[in-house]
């Protein structure tokens, strides 16, 4: 596959829809409660009906689980659970034989502790492993800095072999990897191409943006009450993390036809510019944070802040305009690290259907890449388990166990859990109303969400209205209307509390996109939207009955002005 000239369709990435798989979660073949890879290529055949293009897989390599396999302890290897590496090569083939891509993520910004690099990095300080990570000693008795991991703690745990600290910003079984070191860099990218030259399609970035820290290690603010210094400053879009992604395009990525999008928390739009803007061979689109930070008090996710409309127009308006014929969007609602978006931005009763469709259209008619995460599609919602023992996230419970001894009660962290819990998107996918969804027939590693009965994909195959069917509307949509990935982009009404309406024109062609973010009827009094609402022919609702200028509950009307 090496040294392949790139043409002109290689960046089919444009017209794609791709679809997220947490393997862990999706479909159990072997009764043990847990995802494998069997299970994934039972299920192949219900992708290619939604009409996904690309599956993103979720990690499937050897790891502890600390952190549900974004620890990994061996790169080349598949995770025992989830099945072998010839069950791996037959789930590749059986997605390409359906004209579907598969892209992989690669973490490559921490290994697990158990990974061998790090296992011989601790024995000493003078073995060539050691500066594969970040070591240092501590700071009169304290930790090299006041950083704080994301998962709760500090970010450096002290190991007494060697009389010093090493960092993670995740979990203590998650250390930071070095990559000022170009051996350590060199491994990765050989890594990058065994897999490639596997034939697959390309990859996740694990918090990319993260691998640059700034040498010094500097302290990090600290905000009021917090116990440690944010050093996501020192840390994230870092002093070299261009010429990191331009070294592993041009040592890898430039020689496969591939698609990347790089995870990058607290990028900008100004960032994602540099990041995506194809002369730069950095990486194709990213992930930004921005729109999914909008219902949090600063700096904390878990400190609950209604969202408001008017932000998230102008949040997802600022960067559709930012990228526009500069670089490129990826556009999601949920993944496996966010609350359900019909839960989180939607109504999950009585207007969850109807909500759905409209999250949906929402984003489906923007430009970028959409990412429909499993489940979304047949409009799964939040959980809330009573006991702290149905979790599994360990972000959840170090936050609980956190909080406890700093003296919140019980329900006021279980709120926070509710809202923002990474297990609200972990429990396990709904395909029947059989008992554990007819995802196991042995007992679900994390419990399956009670709403299963009504919400799963079997009763979503068998009702044409269903929002299964919608996603596959939007999906063939892209494919179909080039104004869809090429227009620009224009957002009305800005200043609504209840509506997000927004043009795409492409030479003469128009598109509005009128969504009510509400449960009540709302009447559009804006003269120019209320004709174009009468006049324009409707492409696309999610009501029985074709709309007027009073959107009804959570409606969405699409309209072409020919
Ligand atoms: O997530 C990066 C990340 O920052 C998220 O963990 C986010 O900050 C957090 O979930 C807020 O709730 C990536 C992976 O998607 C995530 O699953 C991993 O836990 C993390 O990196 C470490 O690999
Ligand atoms: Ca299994």
């Amino acid at each position: 596959m090496e040294g392949k000239t790139l043409s002109i369709n290689d960046e089919w990435w444009k017209k794609s829809v791709v679809y997220q798989i947490y393997p862990r979660s999706f479909m159990d073949s072997n009764g043990d409660g847990i995802g494998d890879i069997q299970g994934i290529i039972e299920k192949l055949d219900y992708l290619r009906l939604l009409g996904a293009d690309v599956i993103w897989l979720s990690p499937v390599y050897d790891s502890p689980n600390d952190d549900n396999g974004y620890d990994i302890r061996n790169y080349q290897a598949i995770m025992k659970e989830f099945g072998t590496m010839a069950d791996f090569d037959q789930m590749l083939t059986e997605v390409h034989n359906r004209g579907m891509k598969l892209v992989m993520d690669l973490v490559v910004n921490h290994t697990s502790d158990e990974h061998i690099w790090f296992v011989e990095s601790k024995k000493s300080k003078d073995n060539p492993y050691r500066d594969y990570y970040f070591w240092r000693k501590g700071k009169e008795g304290q930790e090299p800095n006041n950083w704080g991991s994301v998962f709760g703690g500090s970010a450096w745990q002290y190991d007494e072999t060697t009389d010093e600290y090493y960092l993670h910003l995740f979990s203590k079984k998650q250390p930071d990897l070095n990559w000022e070191n170009p051996k350590l860099r060199k491994e990765v990218y050989n890594m990058m191409k065994f897999w490639l030259d596997k034939g697959i399609d390309g990859f996740r970035m694990d918090v990319i943006n993260m691998i640059s820290k700034n040498p010094e290690l500097p302290d990090g603010d600290k905000r009021k009450g917090q116990l440690y210094g944010d050093g996501g400053r020192y840390f994230m879009n870092g002093p070299r993390i261009h010429e990191f992604l331009q070294e592993m395009n041009q040592e890898v990525l430039s020689k496969y036809p591939v698609m990347t999008v790089g995870e990058m928390p607290g990028a900008a739009p100004e960032d994602a510019v540099l990041y995506t803007d194809p002369e730069r061979k950095e990486v194709n689109m990213i992930f930004t944070f921005e729109h999914m930070d909008l219902d949090s008090a600063p700096g904390d996710k878990w400190n609950l802040k209604p969202f408001e409309l008017v932000e998230l127009k102008e949040n997802l308006a600022k960067w559709q305009t930012a990228l526009h014929n500069k670089g490129w969007n990826s556009l999601y609602w949920n993944n496996h690290d966010q609350p359900r978006i019909v839960s989180r931005f939607g109504d999950d009763d009585p207007y969850r259907v109807e909500s759905a469709k409209m999250l949906a259209a929402c984003l489906h008619f923007m430009q970028g890449t959409p990412y429909i995460y499993q489940g979304e599609e047949i409009g799964m919602t939040n959980v809330k388990f009573t006991s702290l023992d149905d979790y599994r996230d360990i972000e959840t419970i170090n936050m609980y166990n956190e909080r406890r001894a700093l003296g919140y009660s019980h329900e006021e962290i279980m709120n926070s859990i509710y809202g923002k819990g990474r297990d609200n998107a972990r429990t396990p996918m709904q395909w029947d109303s059989t008992d554990n969804a007819g995802f196991t027939t042995g007992t679900p590693w994390i419990k399956v969400n009670p709403r299963y009965k009504e919400i799963n994909a079997k009763a979503a195959l068998e009702d044409p209205s269903s929002i299964f069917y919608f996603y596959q509307k939007l999906i063939q949509l892209r494919k179909e209307m080039d104004i869809i990935t090429k227009g620009g982009f224009e957002l009305l009404l800005k200043d609504h509390s209840q509506l997000f309406v927004y043009e795409r024109k492409l030479y003469d062609e128009r598109l509005l996109v009128v969504c009510n973010f509400s449960g009540e009827e709302v009447v559009v009094e804006d003269e120019a939207v209320g004709t174009k609402l009468k006049n324009d022919h409707v492409l696309l609702g999610n009501y029985e009955t074709v709309g007027t200028n009073v959107l009804r509950p959570y409606e969405v009307i699409v309209l072409k002005n020919s």
